[in-house]
C-alpha cells in the first residue's frame, strides 16, 4: 500500500449492510476494524472520512419485508435503528451513514445510470439465466442443472430462480484489459495479494456483460427515463461508496473524500469491488479506491456465521457482558485482516482474560494502586534514570514508531502483539524491581518514585497506543492518570513518554477487563444464594474469625433500587439499577424467587461495592447485595425502616 504517512487525508468504507436483518459479529468486524483505521489516521493527523451504512434495495430486502408482513421501508428503518445503535455501543465512530434509500443517493445513481447510457457503456437488451435471491448475484453459466431443473447457488447453496427479461447491460467485457492493467500497475489495489491474483486470473478468463436493470423487482430506483426497470442492487449498492461522498451533490466534499484509502469487504463480495465497481467508475470517469481489502471470515465451528444459517453470535449478549473494548481487541488481534478466524466463547475469554485481564489490567491496577498506598497518589521527584529504566522509555520510543508503520498498513494484529509484548516487558520490569519491597525501605524511595514513574508512564503510553483498538478503556486510565485530556486530543506525533512527569494527582484504578469464567458467563446459578451450612441459621460460628481490619476491606454501603427487570430466560435472577449517591450501577442478584421486580423499586438495601464485579448470564453485576438466606435456599432482603442517602458507609 501506498505510504499512508504523506497523505492529509484519509477515506475508509465498509460494505453497506443488508436491511434483513440487524448486525452480528462478523458485521461488527468489518466496521471495528474500520474504526480503528479511522482512529489511526485521526491520532497521525488526517482528515478522516469513515463511512458506513446500509443496502436497503433489492430483491432480497422487498422479500424479507413481505415475510415479516412490513413494506421495505419500514422493515429498514427499524434495522437501522437498531444497527446504529449496535454501533454506538461498540464505540464506533463513523463520520456518515449512508442509507440508500436517501435522496441524495438516489439521485446520484441517476446521475451516473444517464452518463453510462449517454457514453454507450449501457444498452438494452434480453437477460436470460439464473439469479440467487440471498446473495443478489447472477450465476455464471457453467454452474450445472440439478436433477430437477434448477440450479443452486455455488456461494451460498441456495436454490437459485430462473430469469428472462428485458434489461439494460452493461458493457463490462469490454473492460478486461484494462482491469489486468490497472492491477498490474497498482498491485496494492487487492489486498491480501492472493486474492488479487484470484481476481486477476477470474479476470484473464473473460468478462460478460453485466444485467444491471431488473423489471420484476420493484423495491429499488428506477432507470431514468424508463421507470419500468429498476437500477439492478449491486449497481445502485456500490456507488454509495461515491454518493456518500458528496457526488454530486457537494462536489468540493467528494473531491476531498474519493477516492478511498481503503475499501473493506469480506472476501465473499470482492468479485463486486474489485471487477465491478473499478469497472463501473472508469466507464463513468472517476478516479478508482487505492485498496480494496479482502478481509476472512469468523466461523462458529468452522462454518462462516451468517444471518442464514442461523448461527450468528449476538453481539448484544457479548457487549453487556465485557463492554466493547475486549470485543474490539478479540476480534482485531486475533487473525490478520484477510484470515478466516473461529469465533468460541472458550477462545474469546481465554484472550480476555490472559491479555487484559490478567497483563494490562493487572498492570494499570498494581501500579496504580501502589502510587496510591506509598505516595498518596502522587508521585515526587524520581531518582535518575538508570539503564533498566531507560529501556522502558526507549523501548517506548521504538514501539511507537512501529505501531505507526503497522497500524498505517492495516496490521491491526501485529500492531496488538507488539504492543502487549512491551506491556509484558513493564510487567517484567516490575516485578525485577519490586517496588512493594522497596517500599519498606524510606531510603529508597526516590527509586520507588522513579519506578513507579516508568510503569505509570509506559501505562499512559501504551494505552494511547492501544486507543484506535479500545478507546474506552485507553480514556478511563488518562482519566486515573489525571491527565486532563483524552488520548483523542493529543496528535500522534505529540506523545512522548517524557510528557508524564511527576506531581500528577493519580486516581485510584476502577474495575477496568472484569476476569469472567466460561461457567459464569453461561450461568445464571452464580447470582442465586450458595446451600451450604453458611447459608442456614445452623452453623454460624463454624467459620474462622476474621479480624476488625478483615472486616474493613469490604467497602459495604446503602444504596437506593432505581431499577428492577427480570432478566429473559432466566427464573432465578433480577437485574437492578442501583443509586449510590456518586453513581449508579447495574447488578445481578438471586431474588427472583422472593421478589417481584415491581416491588423492589424505591427502596434501599445494603450492597459490597468493591467485590470483583461477576458476569451472570452475559450481565456485569457491579454489586452484590446482602440478604438473608432461608433454609429453602430463597434470599429475604433486610431493607432499611427509614430514609438513608444512598452511598451511604455501612460498618
Ligand atoms: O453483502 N465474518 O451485505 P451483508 C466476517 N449489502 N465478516 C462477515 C461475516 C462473517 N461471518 N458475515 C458478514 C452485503 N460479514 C451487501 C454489501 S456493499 C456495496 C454491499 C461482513 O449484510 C463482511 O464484510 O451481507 C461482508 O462482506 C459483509 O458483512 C456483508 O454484509
Amino acid at each position: 500500500m501506498a505510504k499512508t504517512s504523506d497523505r492529509r487525508t484519509f477515506t475508509v468504507t465498509t460494505p453497506i449492510y443488508y436491511v434483513n436483518d440487524v448486525p452480528h459479529i462478523g458485521h461488527a468486524y468489518t466496521t471495528v476494524i474500520a474504526d480503528a483505521l479511522a482512529r489511526f489516521h485521526k491520532l497521525a493527523g488526517r482528515d478522516v472520512f469513515f463511512l458506513t451504512g446500509t443496502d436497503e434495495h433489492g430483491q432480497k430486502i422487498e422479500r424479507a419485508a413481505a415475510e415479516k408482513g412490513l413494506s421495505p421501508k419500514a422493515l429498514a428503518d427499524s434495522v437501522v435503528g437498531r444497527a446504529q445503535g449496535l454501533w454506538r455501543a461498540l464505540d464506533i465512530s463513523y463520520d456518515f451513514f449512508v442509507r440508500t434509500t436517501m435522496d441524495i443517493h438516489k439521485t446520484g445513481v441517476q446521475k451516473l445510470f444517464r452518463r453510462l447510457v449517454d457514453r454507450g457503456e449501457i444498452y438494452k437488451g434480453e437477460y436470460k439465466g439464473w439469479y440467487c435471491v440471498s446473495d443478489e448475484n447472477f450465476l455464471a453459466d457453467d454452474v450445472a442443472l440439478e436433477a430437477d431443473g434448477s440450479k443452486i447457488c455455488p456461494d451460498c447453496g441456495k436454490r437459485a430462480s430462473a430469469l428472462s427479461e428485458e434489461t439494460y447491460f452493461f458493457r463490462l467485457s469490454a473492460y478486461r484489459d484494462r482491469l489486468l492493467e490497472h492491477y498490474e500497475a497498482h498491485p496494492e489495489f487487492v489486498r491480501p495479494q492472493s486474492r488479487l491474483n484470484e481476481v486477476a486470473s477470474f479476470v484473464r478468463g473473460g468478462l460478460k456483460d453485466l444485467s444491471i436493470t431488473r423489471t420484476t423487482v420493484k423495491w429499488g430506483i428506477p432507470v431514468p427515463g424508463d421507470p419500468k426497470h429498476t437500477i439492478y442492487v449491486w449497481f445502485d449498492a456500490l456507488h454509495n461508496y461515491v454518493t456518500a461522498a458528496g457526488f454530486d451533490w457537494d462536489m468540493g466534499r467528494f473531491e476531498k473524500h474519493w477516492p478511498a484509502d481503503v475499501q473493506l469487504v469480506g472476501k465473499d463480495i470482492l468479485r463486486f469491488h474489485a471487477v465491478y465497481w473499478p469497472a463501473f467508475l472508469m466507464a463513468a470517469g472517476l478516479p478508482l479506491p487505492r485498496t480494496v481489502f479482502s478481509h476472512g471470515w469468523w466461523l462458529k465451528d468452522d462454518t462462516k456465521m451468517s444471518k442464514s444459517k442461523g448461527n450468528v453470535l449476538d453481539p448484544h449478549v457479548l457487549l453487556k457482558a465485557f463492554g466493547p473494548d475486549p470485543i474490539r481487541y478479540f476480534l482485531l488481534r486475533e487473525i490478520p485482516i484477510g484470515q478466516d478466524g473461529n469465533f468460541s466463547h472458550e477462545g474469546f475469554l481465554h484472550r480476555v482474560n490472559s491479555d487484559l485481564a490478567n497483563d494490562f489490567g493487572n498492570l494499570v491496577q498494581r501500579t496504580l494502586t501502589m502510587i496510591g498506598n506509598f505516595f498518596g497518589g502522587e508521585i515526587p521527584e524520581p531518582a535518575p534514570e538508570t539503564a533498566g529504566d531507560a529501556k522502558v522509555r526507549t523501548g517506548f520510543d521504538e514501539l511507537k514508531g512501529r505501531a505507526f508503520d503497522l497500524y498505517g498498513a492495516c496490521a491491526l494484529n501485529k500492531a496488538l502483539e507488539e504492543i502487549w509484548a512491551y506491556i509484558g516487558l513493564v510487567n517484567k520490569y516490575l516485578a525485577d524491581n519490586q517496588p512493594w519491597i522497596m517500599a519498606k525501605d524510606p531510603e529508597k524511595r526516590p527509586r520507588l518514585a522513579r519506578v513507579l514513574l516508568q510503569a505509570a508512564a509506559a501505562i499512559r503510553g501504551a494505552s494511547y497506543l492501544a486507543f484506535p483498538v479500545m478507546p474506552r478503556s485507553a480514556e478511563r486510565i488518562w482519566g486515573f492518570l489525571g491527565e486532563a485530556r483524552k488520548p483523542a486530543e493529543v496528535p500522534w506525533e505529540a506523545l512522548d513518554f517524557r510528557g508524564f512527569g511527576p506531581g500528577r494527582k493519580i486516581g485510584l484504578p476502577q474495575a477496568l477487563f472484569p476476569r469472567v469464567a466460561l461457567k459464569d458467563f453461561l450461568a445464571e446459578d452464580a447470582a442465586a444464594p450458595a446451600p451450604g451450612p453458611e447459608s442456614t441459621t445452623k452453623g454460624v460460628m463454624s467459620m474462622d474469625q476474621i479480624s476488625y481490619d478483615e472486616f474493613r476491606k469490604m467497602d459495604l454501603r446503602a444504596a437506593r433500587i432505581i431499577e428492577a427487570e427480570r432478566v429473559p430466560g432466566a427464573t432465578k435472577i433480577l437485574k437492578l439499577k442501583i443509586d449510590l449517591g456518586a453513581e449508579q450501577r447495574q447488578m445481578v442478584a438471586g431474588i427472583a424467587e422472593t421478589y417481584a421486580p415491581e416491588d423492589l423499586v424505591g427502596k434501599s438495601l445494603i450492597v459490597i461495592v468493591n467485590l470483583k464485579p461477576a458476569v451472570i448470564r452475559g450481565i456485569e453485576s457491579q454489586a452484590m447485595l446482602l440478604a438473608a438466606v432461608t433454609p429453602d435456599n430463597k434470599a429475604l432482603i433486610p431493607f432499611f425502616d427509614r430514609d438513608v442517602a444512598p452511598g451511604a458507609v455501612v460498618k
